[in-house]
This record gives C-alpha cells, structure tokens and sequence, in this order.
C-alpha cells in the first residue's frame, strides 16, 4: 500500500523534473506493451538535472535504469541525490533486474514517485524497500499543491491502460467515433469519411499508440481500410493487431493477406469478450475501435469503453474524448495527446 508521506514538500526543481518525466514518457505512448511507459529525471542536490531516462519498449532497461547509466556515463552518478520517476520503482527481477535495488546502489536520498505500480508482483513493494533504506518517499499524489496533484493525476493516466491490463487481463479500450451534426454516425465510418485534415491525423495519433485495431466486417467491405498511421511518424518496426468481428466470414481472404503484408497480425474473433481476452491475453495495453454503428452500440450497451473519442462534423470539426473513469476528463487538452514526434 501507499506509505506514510515522510516529506511531502515537492521543491519546484522536483516538480519541474517530474512534469519533464511525464512529458517524456507519453512520447511513448504505443511502444512499450505490456510494459507501461514510464520516464525517470535524476537530479543533484541543487535541484539541477543530471540526466533522465526512459523505458523503450518491453525488454529494454527500464527508466530508472536508463537514467542510472546516463548518470554514469556522463560522470555525475556520485551527484544523484533525488530521484523523480513516473511510476513506482520494481523491485522484482523480471526480464531486467530491480530498479529499486539499483536505486540503492546510487547516492540518492529521495524519491518522488508520481504513481504506484498497479502490477501486483510490485505493488508497494519498491517503495517499501526504499523507505526500509531510510530514502525519503514522495507522493505528489498527497501534496496539498494541485499542481503536484495534477502530475499525479496524468502519470495514473499514463499507466492507466498498463493498469487495466494488469488487473484484469484486458487491453485499454478506445473508441472513435464520427458523427454528423444531427448525432448520426456517419456509415460507413472509416477514415475516409473525414473531411477536415485535424480529424484525420487525430484518428491517426489514436492509431498511433495502440497496438491493436479493432473492426467488424462491415466496415472493413465498405471502407476496405488500411488502418496504417499515416500523417504521425508510426513507432518503427511496429507489430499491431487487426481484429476482424467477421463471424460469417465475410471479409475475403485477400483483405486479410493485405493486412497481413501491411504488418498486422491478424486474427477473427466470434465477439467482444472472446476478442478482448485474447488481445489482453497478448499483452495488448490498447485497443482502438474502427467500427460501424452496430459494434459501437454493443461496446457501450457492454460497458467495455475505457475512452470515447467522439468527432462531430462540422466547420471545424469539433473533439470531445471522455473516460469511464471520469477523474481522466479533467486531462482533456493539449498536454493529454500523446505527441506525434518520437
Ligand atoms: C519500473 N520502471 O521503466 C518500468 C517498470 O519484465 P520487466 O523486467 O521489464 O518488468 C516489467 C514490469 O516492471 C511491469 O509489469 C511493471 O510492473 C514494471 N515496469 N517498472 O520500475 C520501468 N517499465
Ligand atoms: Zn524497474
């Protein structure tokens, strides 16, 4: 569980470093599944950066890691004094060893931890081994500054697909939808319904980070879409997954060499519980929807949308995302979208 907090003064270098983390990481947005994407800013006495990292991809050193052998190389690991991370430290050896005994092996003092690690092989753990070190602990999280509780509150929704993931077996679901003034979705509702160039590269960052595409049939023979990330540079090498709701078997085998070609690993599944199992049981951290009218009114009567993107048509177009989790709401806005640079 979440400690006492010892010292639950955040210093604005510490703050600053920890929205620089932040910042970081959401770059990331897409590339690390199943791990979350987390950014770590390593800082001198002074409050001065020494160096900061970031957690790749699955397989790759992890932030804090990262941050260590910066420090290292650049000289100044004797320097760290506080460690600012976006996400609780592990303290398990999984595919790379624990980042709070490495965090032991530096001179820090202090650790300001913007979100406790879901992942119940973690949870608490690292930090209960660090305050067990006499480190101090820091939650932004219980600051009375709503600044530091902001960072908080976006470093959970970082992590929020990874989370989900974790405790129960299941990917992030977002849901894009396009309507017309009067509310209509617009059938068929694949990407080349949008007229306004913003829309578009919008569904296109939503494409971005996920690593699956959800669609049904009637969709796919309608629109026979892509669902390639164009306009936003794709994380490359990239391997999604293209689930087809085509119990009929409708969509021809061609569509489906196609995608295969294009780097989805394709699979049909009979619903939406059977496709959802199977993309978490995949390591899936999210799943976008592309899909017609049908599909998207099961996945709300089913209660299975995490976030819904709704694209309203008009002069502009108009965006509105909203969470099943309505804390995430107040994260609406230019520092939520994940960045089209890598
Ligand atoms: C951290 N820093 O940057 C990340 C963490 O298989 P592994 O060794 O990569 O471990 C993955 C787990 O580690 C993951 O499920 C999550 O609990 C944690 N992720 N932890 O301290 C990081 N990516
Ligand atoms: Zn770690």
């Amino acid at each position: 569980g979440i400690l006492p907090a010892r010292d639950l003064l955040i210093s604005a270098a510490e703050r600053a470093a920890l929205a620089r983390a932040i910042e970081g990481a959401s770059r990331l947005v897409g590339a690390t599944a199943p791990n979350p994407p987390v950014g770590c800013v390593l800082l001198d006495a002074d409050g001065a950066v020494l160096a900061e990292g970031y957690h790749l991809k699955a397989g790759a050193p992890h932030a804090e890691a990262a941050a260590i052998a910066e420090a290292r190389m650049r000289n100044v690991e004797d320097l760290i004094h506080t460690v600012v991370v976006t996400l609780e430290p592990c303290n398990h050896h999984g595919r790379t060893p624990p980042c709070a005994e490495a965090i032991l092996k530096t001179p820090a003092r202090r650790v300001v931890i913007a979100a406790a690690d879901p992942n119940p092989s973690v949870r608490g753990g690292g930090a209960a081994l660090l305050a067990e070190a006499g480190l101090d602990i820091v939650w932004p999280e219980q600051s009375r500054n709503a600044a530091d509780t902001r960072l908080a509150l976006s470093a959970r929704r970082l992590i929020a697909p990874f989370s989900k993931l974790v405790l129960t077996g299941r990917p992030w679901v977002t849901l894009k939808q396009a309507v017309d003034e009067g509310g209509r979705m617009i059938p068929p509702p694949g990407q080349k319904t949008f007229t306004s160039e913003a829309s578009l590269r919008l569904a296109h960052q939503f494409r971005r980070r996920a690593d699956a595409i959800l669609t049904g049939s009637g969709t796919v023979l309608a629109d026979d879409p892509a669902f390639t990330v164009r306009l936003v540079a794709d994380f490359p090498g990239k391997k999604r997954f293209l689930v087809l709701l085509d119990r009929r078997k409708r969509v021809p085998e061609r569509y489906v060499e196609e995608a295969t070609q294009r780097g989805f690993d394709v699979f049909r599944a009979v619903n939406l519980d059977d496709a959802l199992d199977r993309l978490g049981a995949e390591g899936v951290l999210e799943v976008l929807v592309e899909a017609g009218p049908a599909i998207t009114r099961a996945m709300f009567g089913a209660g299975l949308v995490d976030e819904h993107v709704l694209i309203t048509k008009g002069e502009p177009d108009r965006v509105r995302i909203s969470h099943a989790i309505p804390e995430f709401d107040a994260l609406n806005g230019a520092g939520e979208q994940p960045g089209e640079r890598q």
